[in-house]
This record gives structure tokens, sequence and C-alpha cells, in this order.
């Protein structure tokens, strides 16, 4: 790995947000590919980071920061990364569903997708299932439903049925979480995958790609 890619992966790791905006645009001027700066620095320091999670080493505060530090360095790359044509690795269409309105696990989800190379549609929270179905129409290939409370669990459900009802299943996979969720409950509502965490929704979306 050169030396200004490692500068990128630590600074991610370590959450610096100025660290990593110096060390992106110093690669972009000595013209490293975007695709390189992206996957050996920011995707590799993000899947260290949801490994660190994973493993009891690091806490939501830190993945929120080093979060908040891939944020910043992908907004510097994002116009290289559009005029040299990188693919996202699949298209996730992300909500709260309807009835609740926690997001800060659904954001965190967010990043840490946005980290493995996903483009991430945010419907934001309270979403009701018309509005999945709807943006799922405009292409997708995963929908991921979060749900913080007991009480709008059963919205995943009715969302899975709506998707299903519009014609729409064949084509998503479908990925659920939060805190009440259990891999037991996703499975009996159709879910085709489950996770505990954000570290671990950017693997299983991965999986989810197959
Ligand atoms: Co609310 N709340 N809250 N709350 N709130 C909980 C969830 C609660 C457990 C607190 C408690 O009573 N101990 C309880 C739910 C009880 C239950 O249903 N069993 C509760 C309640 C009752 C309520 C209200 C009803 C309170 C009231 O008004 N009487 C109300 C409901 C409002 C509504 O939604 N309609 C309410 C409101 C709020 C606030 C608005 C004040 C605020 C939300 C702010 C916001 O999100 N912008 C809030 C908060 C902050 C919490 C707690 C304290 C923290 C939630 C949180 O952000 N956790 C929470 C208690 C707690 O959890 N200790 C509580 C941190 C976050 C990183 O974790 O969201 O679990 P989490 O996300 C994790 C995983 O779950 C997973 O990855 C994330 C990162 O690792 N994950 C996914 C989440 N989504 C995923 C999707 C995936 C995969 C993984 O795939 C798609």
């Amino acid at each position: 790995m050169s030396k200004i890619i490692d500068e990128i992966y630590e600074s991610i790791i370590e959450g610096d947000v100025a660290a990593v905006e110096t060390s992106v645009t110093a690669a972009l001027a000595e013209t490293i590919s975007p695709n390189e700066v992206l996957n050996q620095g920011m995707i590799a320091a993000m899947t260290e980071v949801g490994q660190l999670f994973e493993e009891g080493d690091y806490f939501v505060p830190e993945m929120l920061i080093a979060a908040r530090a891939m944020k910043a360095g992908l907004d510097l790359l994002k116009p290289s990364l559009v005029a040299s044509g990188v693919e996202p690795v699949g298209k996730v269409v992300l909500g709260t569903v309807q009835g609740d309105l926690h997001d800060i696990g659904k954001n965190l989800v967010s990043m840490m997708l946005e980290g493995a190379g996903f483009e991430v549609i945010d419907l934001g929270t309270d979403v009701p299932p018309s509005r999945f179905v709807e943006a799922i129409g405009a292409g997708a290939d995963i929908v991921g439903l979060s749900a913080l409370l007991t009480t709008t669990m059963p919205a995943m459900a009715s969302t899975i049925q709506a998707i299903d009802r519009a014609g729409l299943r064949h084509q998503v996979k479908i990925m659920v979480g939060g805190a009440p969720v259990t891999a037991e409950y996703a499975n009996s509502i159709g879910a085709d995958g489950y996770s505990e965490d954000a570290g671990r929704a950017a693997s299983v979306a991965k999986v989810l790609m197959g």
C-alpha cells in the first residue's frame, strides 16, 4: 500500500476528518486512481472499523466518528469517482419503518453500507410501505428496514407484504435490523437477511449481493 493510501486508512480508523481530507486531496493531486483511494484506503478502513466494533474494541461513538471521517473523504472523492465511472457495489433503499422515529442506528448502517461501496437511498424515518415500494420501482438491489420499537416491528412485515403485493419481491433482497429485531423474527416475516449491528449489516449486504 502506498504511503498516502496508508494515511487515508489510518485517519479513517482514527476518525480524523482533517487528516482524511488532506490525504484524499493529496492522493487525487498525485493522480492516484479514485478506485484505489476508495477500495484500498477508505473501504478497507471501514471494514476494519466494522471488525473492531464486532470484536468489542470499538463502540458506537468510535464508529460514528470513523463514519464521519469516511463521509468527509467520500464527499471529496465522489466527483472523481463519478468521472472515472466506478460502479457502486449495489443500491440499497434504506429506512426506518412507519411509526418509528429512531434513526441513529439506521444512519450508522447507512454509513457502513456507503463505506462498503454501496449507493444508499435513505428514505429517512416513519417511512410508509408505499414509499419503499415507490423507491424500489426506481431501482434497487437491497431494501433495508430498521425498527427500534416492539410496536413498529409489525410494520416490517407489512412493508414486505406491500413489496410482495406490488410484484417487486423477486427484484430485491430484504434485510432487517434494530434493537428488538432477532434473526428468528426476520425469518418469520420472510426477510432474506438480518444483522444485529451496523458493522455486520455491511457484510450481510455483500452476501445478499452474491
Ligand atoms: Co426511544 N425508545 N422512544 N427515543 N430510544 C428506545 C428504543 C427504548 C428501548 C427506550 C427504553 O424504554 N428503554 C424504548 C423502546 C421500548 C420497546 O419498544 N421495547 C423507546 C421508546 C419507548 C420511545 C418512545 C415511545 C418514548 C415515548 O415517547 N414515550 C418514543 C417513540 C417515538 C417514535 O419512534 N414514534 C421514543 C423516542 C425517542 C427519541 C426521539 C427521544 C430518541 C430517538 C432520536 C433519534 O433516533 N434521532 C430515542 C432514543 C435515542 C432511544 C434510545 C435511548 C437509544 C436508541 C439509539 O439510538 N441507540 C433507546 C434505548 C436504547 O437503545 N438504549 C430508545 C443507538 C443506536 C446506534 O443503536 O438504534 O439499536 P440502534 O442501532 C443498532 C442496531 O440495532 C443495528 O445497528 C445499529 C448500530 O449497531 N440496526 C440495524 C439498526 N437498524 C438496523 C437496520 C439493519 C441492520 C442493523 O438492516 C437494515
